[in-house]
């Protein structure tokens, strides 16, 4: 056999278009992905997808930049070294079976992630819900979608999405309400801009503490108090049984709960929304007055101590009205990522069974055994994600298995989960890189293929179930996650169970099952396609499911038929909380978290992209002026901020945006990125008793100035990793680009950045003003910009765009200036990042051109013009610069 590089492998794969789907987030869109021959992809939107009808995001656009090899785990590793998989998979096998032989199987456990497709899914919970007996498999799942499942079981009985997108664009009003969709669901809240624009009658209303790019959308943005969302819905009932607008028929014949719900509702304090009598009028009239209505909620609702209540009280005012899987209305939660839904639909949570199945329910429990033909099964729900790593940290999960997800950056209590971990017997990590967190704890690392490199099943938001497809050979050693599962399965002693041969092999079992479980009553019910052949399900076309002999895709519940006992819905009484975490005089700020346009999660793909990484190039905490004012905090410096859990440093964006007594941090910064970025260090685990998922949006904080003795900017063309006591990189073109800040002062300054950059020898072209504390340090070999180091007692004003250009360049003659001469102008932060436009040239074109739509930028500048994720920014520029043009 020759030895051919993982590379050169990828090299040779066929220049063909293969029709997939966007491994981000849970729109679902459908991509053409086709080999470039230098081993990356060529990325287009999917026009005959049913989700995007050919648009694609900035994220979606770029993964062609986030499949290189460089940081890719190719081998298994044991104990940090490289191991075979025999010895690996052995291993793994031998441990989880000695912790179960030994101590029960609630020992073990998993946590996995609603980025494993379907296939991976419906093993991993097979294995662990059947085979070891254990109902402790949890998912990442648990900080995003359980309020909504909790909220929907409670309701229909069963977790069902009732309506499609197409609602969205046949309503008269689209409520969002904690959602900022333009940049977390950027392909739906494009459909939802065009809708609008075709027919201006649409209405859009957004519902958030912050002002956001989805709010530039809104007709009216109603800035809530954190957590008042509760009492907004119970009073928006309480108004719609004053002004008799329930749906006494629909009511009648299909909802229980009705009075209870409305005493609940008219007693709720409307306070607690921070709202005035005015803006609450307006809004419940509107709500009211529009039969076609859709209520979108996402983590604004989800992640809080009282989320499942919250879900219930949005969808008790649908329920009321009968507004509910008919076109054009009904609630509607979306999804965070690719496979959340599929991930809910196959049981991935401690607390369901496969297919909608009830664990709890011993008749389900029944079937599924007997499906499985399984010896053991749980008769109860397993520990959910926070006591899980609760039960890590006190010994009595012996052997964890963690696989797609990185629980060191993205749980509450960072700092006592990755404690936890580092503390736990035996950890297994699956990942697709060892730059995590998380691997950096692992016993053994397996290597798992990513996008692109696995064939599956995902399924969106609105029930569309749609295939990803390999475009690319599998790198080095690494394996499908199904795959790896069922061989550690089978050296378990259960091999016949697992002895899958591929993704259709355990599609069919699946939708089998999911026939037994339409048999017993239940909405998931794929079981027409129980015997897809392997050629019919390479080709298998986006669907929505059900798909089965009794109902095949649409909307649910306009008729009525819930799945509760009586086939009757549940209004709920809900008595609003506010969040857990209560603010005082040490901790007087409410700490609200979420993300950013261009990048995912904690970054381990996203920030391979240099484009990605130049909207948002550093973690950063977003306040308001005043309270900036307050603390002697000015824009662009740094701020510790602290809670009882732990702390971090981020870069201060003092913003009108958000209200007084709020801030806002972005989760994506991990130990890999940043020095001290890791939010999540900061998030007090409060979580719902109902979902058990995590208040990640409601802490107190504290916050003060970081004593920066020096700011530094820095370019290079290695990667670098500063000893300063904050520093944040992201990927630049030809390079890295670093900002620094630290507490004392070198002695030398050459030799520090000598140091830093590792280039003992380098020529050293240096600005030194020791008397105003500058230093500016560039290392130029052969004419050409190796590294620079630009350091300030002050954030440093230089142009990031500018010098992240000069990377690898030939030296410009303005280099040690930090600006561009005179006769180019300094682009200045990216803000299309397709064509790579900075806000200076748009604000200088909207000046000087005296453009005044997002249209007429898109002519001027191209930005705007590829994705469009940029265009409520556009919007937002233009908004901000008209006054300034009046006031000339
Ligand atoms: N670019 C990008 N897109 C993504 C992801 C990503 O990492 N990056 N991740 C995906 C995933 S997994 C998910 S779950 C989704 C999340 O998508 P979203 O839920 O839209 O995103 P978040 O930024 O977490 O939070 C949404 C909003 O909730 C607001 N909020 C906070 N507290 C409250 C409150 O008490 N009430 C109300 N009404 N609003 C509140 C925040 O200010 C924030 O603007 O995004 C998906 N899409
Ligand atoms: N403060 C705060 N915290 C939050 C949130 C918030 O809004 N605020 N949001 C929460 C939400 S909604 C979510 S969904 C979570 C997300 O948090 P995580 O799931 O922890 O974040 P990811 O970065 O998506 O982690 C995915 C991991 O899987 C790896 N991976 C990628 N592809 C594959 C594959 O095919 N196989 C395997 N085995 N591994 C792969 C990636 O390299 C990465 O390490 O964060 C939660 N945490
Ligand atoms: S909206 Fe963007 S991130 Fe989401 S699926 Fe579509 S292309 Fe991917
Ligand atoms: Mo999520």
């Amino acid at each position: 056999m020759t030895d051919v590089s993982p590379l050169d492998l990828r090299r040779g794969a066929r220049a063909c278009a293969v029709a997939t789907t966007c491994p981000y987030c849970g729109v679902g869109c459908g991509v053409l992905a086709e080999p470039d021959g230098q081993g990356g992809l060529k990325i287009r939107g999917d026009k005959a997808h049913p989700a995007n009808a050919g648009k694609l995001c900035s994220k979606g656009s770029a993964l062609g930049e986030t499949v290189a090899l460089d940081d890719r785990l190719l081998a298994p590793q044991v104990m940090g070294r490289e191991a075979s998989w025999n010895e690996a998979l052995d291993l793994v096998a031998a441990k989880f079976a000695a912790s179960i032989r030994e101590h029960g199987p609630d020992s073990v456990a998993m946590y996995v992630s609603g980025q494993l497709l379907t296939e991976d899914y419906y093993v991993a919970n097979k294995l662990m819900k059947g085979y070891v007996g254990t109902a402790n498999i949890d998912t990442n799942s648990r900080l995003c979608m359980a309020s909504s499942v909790a909220g929907h079981r409670r309701a229909f009985g069963t977790d069902t999405v009732p309506g499609l997108y197409a609602d969205w664009e046949e309503a008269d009003l689209v409520v969002l309400v904690g959602s900022n969709l333009a940049w977390c669901h950027p392909v739906l809240y494009q459909r939802l801009a065009a809708a609008k624009k075709a027919r201006p009658t649409l209405k859009v209303v957004t519902i958030d503490p912050r002002r956001t790019a989805t709010s530039d959308l809104a007709d009216t943005h109603l800035a809530i108090a954190p957590g008042g969302d509760g009492a907004l819905f119970n009073g928006l009932l309480a108004r719609i049984v004053a002004q008799g607008a329930v749906d006494s028929a629909y009511v009648a014949r299909h909802v229980s709960g009705l009075p209870e719900a409305v005493e609940a509702a008219c007693a709720s304090d409307l306070g607690m929304t921070g709202l005035s009598a005015e803006e609450l009028d307006a809004f419940y009239r509107l709500w009211i007055d529009s039969e076609k209505v859709v209520t979108v909620y996402s983590q604004g609702i989800n992640q809080s101590s009282s989320g499942s209540d919250k879900v219930n009280a949005i969808i008790n005012c649908h329920l009321a009205t009968g507004r509910i899987g008919k076109p054009g209305m009904g609630p509607f939660s979306v999804t965070g990522q690719p496979n959340a839904m599929g991930g809910r639909e196959v049981g991935g949570l401690a607390n369901m069974l496969a297919c909608h199945l009830d664990i709890e329910e011993p008749a389900h429990r029944d079937a599924v055994q007997g499906f499985w033909v399984s010896p053991e099964m749980p008769d109860g729900p397993g520990l959910k994600a926070v006591d899980m790593f609760r039960a890590v940290e006190q010994g009595r999960i012996k052997a964890l298995w963690i696989i797609s997800t990185n629980p060191a950056v993205s749980m509450p209590e960072a700092d006592r989960v990755r404690a936890a971990i580092e503390g736990c017997d035996f950890v297994v990590v699956s990942d697709i890189t060892a730059r995590t967190d998380t691997a950096e704890l692992a016993d053994v690392l397996l290597p798992a293929t990513g996008w692109g490199e696995k064939d599956g099943t995902v399924t969106n938001s609105e029930r569309m179930i749609s295939r990803q497809r390999r475009v690319l050979p599998a790198p080095g050693a690494a394996r499908p996650d199904w795959k790896i599962i069922c061989d550690v399965a089978a050296r378990m002693g259960w091999g016949e169970a697992f002895d899958f041969d591929g993704p259709a092999a355990i599609f069919r079992e699946y939708a089998a099952l999911s026939g037994v479980a339409g048999a017993l009553g239940r909405d998931f019910d794929i079981s027409a396609l129980a015997e897809i052949s392997d050629a019919e399900y390479e080709a298998l076309a986006p669907f929505c499911w059900p798909l089965s002999a009794r109902k095949s895709g649409g909307r649910f519940f306009a008729d009525g038929h819930f799945y509760t006992k009586d086939n009757r819905a549940r209004m709920l009484p809900i008595t609003p909380r506010a969040p857990q975490s209560q603010l005082s005089e040490a901790y007087p700020f409410r700490f609200n978290t979420g993300r950013v346009r261009d990048h995912w999660h904690t970054m381990t793909r996203t920030a391979k992209s240099a484009r990605l990484s130049q909207h948002m190039a550093e973690p950063y905490l977003e306040l308001n002026p005043t309270d900036a004012a307050d603390l002697g905090i000015k824009p662009a410096q740094l701020v510790t901020v602290e809670s009882p859990a732990g702390s971090a440093i981020l870069r201060a964006m003092v913003s009108e945006r958000i209200g007084r007594g709020e801030v806002f941090a972005p989760m994506h910064w991990t130990g890999q990125t940043a020095s001290a970025g890791r939010i999540d260090a900061l998030v007090a685990a409060n979580t719902d008793p109902v979902s058990g998922q995590p208040e990640s949006k409601g802490s107190a904080v504290r916050i003060r100035r970081f004593s920066a003795a020096w700011y530094g900017f820095a370019i290079a063309r290695e990667e670098i990793t500063p000893t300063s006591r904050y520093w944040a990189k992201a990927r630049a073109a030809k390079g890295w680009r670093v900002e620094m800040a630290c507490d004392g002062e070198p002695e030398d300054w050459v030799e520090y950045a000598r140091d830093l950059f590792d280039l003992p020898k380098a020529e050293a072209v240096t600005l030194l003003d020791p008397a105003r504390g500058i230093a500016r340090i560039a290392f130029i070999a052969e004419g050409q910009v190796l590294a620079a180091l630009f350091a300030a007692p002050e954030p440093v004003a230089v142009s990031r765009a500018f010098l992240t250009d000069q990377i690898g360049a030939e030296a410009d003659p303005a280099l040690m200036s930090g600006r561009p001469g005179a006769d180019r102008p300094d682009p200045g932060a990216t803000v299309c990042a397709c064509f790579d436009v900075g806000v200076n040239t748009i604000l200088a074109a909207i000046r000087e051109q005296g453009l005044t739509s997002v249209e007429q930028i898109g002519l001027a500048l191209k930005a705007g013009t590829n994705c469009g994720s940029c265009r409520p920014e556009l919007a937002a520029l233009l908004a901000s610069a008209t006054p300034a043009q009046a006031a000339e």
